[in-house]
């Protein structure tokens, strides 16, 4: 009996697990990686074939003081020069949130950093999966429609609870 009690009140566990542990998650991205925030890296390259969504973040990492972010537009961005009301972000462990959908671009506004460095980087924010903003034609992993995603994560929440319901009725209806 006891035992039957403990298997059901795993189960029942589990399931709460599942109900609450969300189906997508938003990615968090550390800008060049290992290589951090920094000169002569090739951030183009490390974009190139990431796709970022809206609610994904980017942490730029880099000694304090030894550069900055700056959000540009794209003319700033070819220029490499920071407008003086362009967002700067200075911490040395910088989180930008990808608020929104379309075309960003970040830049090193120190020294030259940006035009002999490299420092900069441009990225493309894809609009939450299924909503017509996005693009047609990409993984079969990340393009679920966001309908399916509803329904499958709903699918899921029923049967979790289902399971919760069954487990606890055991634990109960066994004493
Ligand atoms: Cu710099």
């Amino acid at each position: 009996m006891a035992c039957f009690r403990a298997v059901a009140l795993v189960i029942g566990v589990a399931a709460m697990v599942a109900i609450f542990v969300p189906s997508t998650m938003a990615k968090d991205y550390v800008v060049g990686d290992d290589n951090g925030w920094m000169q002569n890296f090739d951030y183009q390259a490390w974009a190139q074939g990431k796709q970022f969504y809206v609610g994904d973040t980017l942490l730029f990492k880099y000694p304090e003081g030894v550069h900055n972010v700056r959000k540009v537009n794209g003319t700033a961005f070819q220029q490499c020069v920071a407008p003086a009301d362009a967002d700067s972000l200075t911490s040395g462990n910088d989180i930008v949130t990808l608020a929104k959908p379309g075309p960003k671009w970040y830049i090193c506004s120190k020294g030259n950093h940006c035009a002999v460095g490299n420092m900069r980087l441009r990225i493309d924010v894809l609009a939450q999966v299924g909503s017509p903003g996005s693009a047609p034609g990409m993984g079969p992993s990340s393009a679920v429609p966001i309908s399916a995603g509803i329904t499958r994560a709903g699918s899921a929440a029923t049967t979790a609870w289902i399971m919760v319901i069954l487990g606890f009725a055991i634990a109960v209806g066994l004493y």
